[in-house]
C-alpha cells in the first residue's frame, strides 16, 4: 500500500515546481525569524531561486552552527509554538537539540506512516517498538507514525529483552522496529529462551538509527524471520522516516518533496551526479521548528533519480556506508567499519557480533577486528581456529589494503546494546 499516492508518485516536473515554490518562501521566512540565516542569506533573495539547480548557490549548515546556536537559536518559531524538543547525544559536549511545532508532528507522524506502509504495513498489524523512549527519535517517532497509519503500537522501548521475546510472544506481534544490533539480540535471547522467533507472526523489521550492510540484511533476515527494510532519518531533519525502503529494497525512498537531498564532495562541497557517493546533504522546506538549509549529515552513500518499479516517484538513496567522521585513518589508509562488516559476514564460521580496536604501538597504529565465532564452530572445531584467523585476516588485509589483527572470541563474549551499536574504540584519542 502507498500511503500517499498523490505526494509520493507525482511526477518529478510536478514536484520541483512544488519544491522550488517551498524553497523559495522558507527562504524568506528563515531569512525573517532565525538570526543565522538573516545573516548568512544575506545575499539570497528568495525570487532568484528559479530552479533545483539553483540550490548550490545557498550556504551549507552544520552542526557546528547548531551548536553555536545551543539550544534554540536556530527555532524559526517562539517558544509558545513548540509543542516538542528531542536532542541527539554527541559523542562529545552538547546535545543537538531539535524542536517541533504541532504541526512538524504531523508531518513528522507522516512521514513515518509512509515509511511502515512501504514495509508492508497495514491497520490490524501489531508494531513492536523497540527503539529507545525519550530524548531519541526512534521511540516517539515511530509511534506517533504507527498511529496515524491505525497499526496497533506497543511502546515497547528497548532493555528487558527476555521480556520483549514473551510480549512479542503473547502479543502476536506482526512489525518489529528497532536497531539492527538488537534485531540480532532479540534473536539471540530468544534461541537462550528456546523460542523459535522465525515461527512468530514478525513479518516486517523497520531497521535503522546506526549503519548496516546487505550482508547483516541476510542475517537477520534469516535469524529473525522477517523482510527487513532500511529505515533513515536523523534528528536535526526530523527524525526516522526521512527515507525507507519499499518492498525492492533496492535504496531507500527520500521523503523530498520535504527534505531535498543533495550529495556533494565532503572535501570541496562540490554536489555530485547520481550514483557517486560522497555526504547526504538535505533542504527541509516544509518545517516550521528547525527548517534547515543545506545541512550537512556527515552520512556517506549516493543517491539516484532512476525511477523505481513500485511507483514511486521519490530518489533513492544507498545504505549508509559510514560518517564522514566515522572514518578511521590508519597509517595513511582510509577504513570504514562498513568495509570490515562486510568480509567478517561472509565468513559463515563468525557471529555478526565485532569490535573494531584502534591503538597506538610506538609510533604505528593498529588495528585489531575482534569477532566472536559461532557457538557450533567453537564446538566442533576450535582446532582450526588458526585457519580461521588466518583466513579472516588476509581477506580484510586484502580489502583494505593494510595488515590488521584478528581476536577470535568465545560466543558471546562481546557485549550487546539496546540501541546504537558501538563498534569503534579508537584509543589513540586518549594517547
Ligand atoms: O537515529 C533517527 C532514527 C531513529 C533513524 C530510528 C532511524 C530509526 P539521530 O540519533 O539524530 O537520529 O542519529 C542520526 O544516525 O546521521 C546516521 O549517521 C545514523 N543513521 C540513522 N539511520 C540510519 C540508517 C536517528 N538507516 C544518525 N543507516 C544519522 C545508517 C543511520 N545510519
Amino acid at each position: 500500500m502507498i500511503w500517499d499516492v498523490r505526494n509520493e508518485c507525482m511526477s518529478v516536473d510536478e514536484r520541483e515546481a512544488i519544491q522550488v515554490k517551498r524553497l523559495r518562501a522558507m527562504i524568506g521566512r528563515v531569512k525573517a525569524t532565525v538570526p543565522f540565516y538573516h545573516r548568512v542569506l544575506a545575499d539570497i533573495d528568495p525570487a532568484d531561486i528559479e530552479s533545483l539547480d539553483d540550490l548550490p548557490r545557498l550556504p551549507f549548515t552544520t552542526k557546528e552552527d547548531l551548536r553555536q546556536n545551543y539550544p534554540y537559536g536556530m527555532f524559526a518559531v517562539p517558544m509558545e509554538d513548540v509543542v516538542r524538543i528531542h536532542a541527539s547525544s554527541g559523542t562529545t559536549g552538547k546535545p543537538t537539540v531539535v524542536g517541533y511545532t504541532r504541526a512538524d508532528i504531523a508531518l513528522w507522524a507522516d512521514m513515518i506512516a509512509r515509511s511502515l506502509c512501504q514495509a508492508d504495513a497495514i491497520p490490524g498489524d501489531i508494531l513492536h517498538n523497540a527503539y529507545g523512549y525519550g530524548m531519541f527519535t526512534g521511540g516517539l517517532g515511530l509511534h506517533y507514525g504507527g498511529e496515524r497509519l491505525g497499526v496497533a503500537v506497543l511502546p515497547m522501548s528497548g532493555g528487558n529483552t527476555k521480556r520483549q521475546i514473551m510480549m512479542a510472544q503473547d502479543f502476536g506481534s506482526t512489525l518489529l522496529s528497532c536497531t539492527p544490533s538488537y534485531a540480532l539480540r532479540l534473536a539471540e535471547v530468544a534461541e537462550e529462551m528456546g523460542v523459535d522467533i522465525t515461527s512468530l507472526p514478525l513479518r516486517s523489521g523497520i531497521f535503522g538509527a546506526e549503519p548496516w550492510t546487505e550482508a547483516m540484511r541476510t542475517e537477520i533476515e534469516q535469524r529473525v524471520g522477517l523482510k527487513a527494510y532500511n529505515i533513515y532519518g536523523l534528528s536535526e531533519v526530523t527524525g526516522p522516516g526521512v527515507s525507507n525502503e519499499c518492498e525492492y529494497q533496492n535504496g531507500s525512498h527520500i521523503n523530498d518533496d520535504h527534505f531535498i537531498p543533495e550529495v556533494i564532495d565532503p572535501d570541496t562541497g562540490e554536489v555530485l551526479p547520481d550514483g557517486e557517493e560522497g555526504e547526504l546533504v538535505f533542504t527541509c522546506v516544509t518545517k516550521e521548528c528547525l527548517p534547515l538549509i543545506r545541512y550537512r549529515t556527515s552520512d556517506m552513500c549516493s543517491i539516484t533519480h532512476d525511477l523505481c518499479p513500485c511507483g514511486r516517484t521519490t530518489p533513492r538513496m544507498s545504505l549508509v556506508t559510514g560518517r564522514t567522521d566515522d572514518m578511521l585513518i590508519i597509517r595513511g589508509i582510509n577504513v570504514y567499519p562498513s568495509q570490515i562488516e562486510q568480509v567478517l559476514l561472509s565468513f559463515e564460521e563468525v557471529e555478526p557480533h565485532y569490535l573494531i580496536e584502534v591503538d597506538r604501538k610506538g609510533t604505528l597504529d593498529q588495528l585489531t577486528v575482534q569477532v566472536e565465532i559461532s557457538p557450533d564452530f567453537f564446538a566442533d572445531r576450535v582446532g582450526e581456529l588458526e585457519d580461521l584467523n588466518r583466513g579472516i585476516r588476509g581477506e580484510i588485509e586484502s580489502v583494505l589494503g593494510l595488515s590488521i589483527e584478528v581476536q577470535l572470541m568465545e560466543p558471546k563474549s562481546i557485549t550487546r546494546g539496546e540501541g546504537k551499536v558501538q563498534r569503534v574504540v579508537d584509543k589513540r584519542q586518549t594517547d
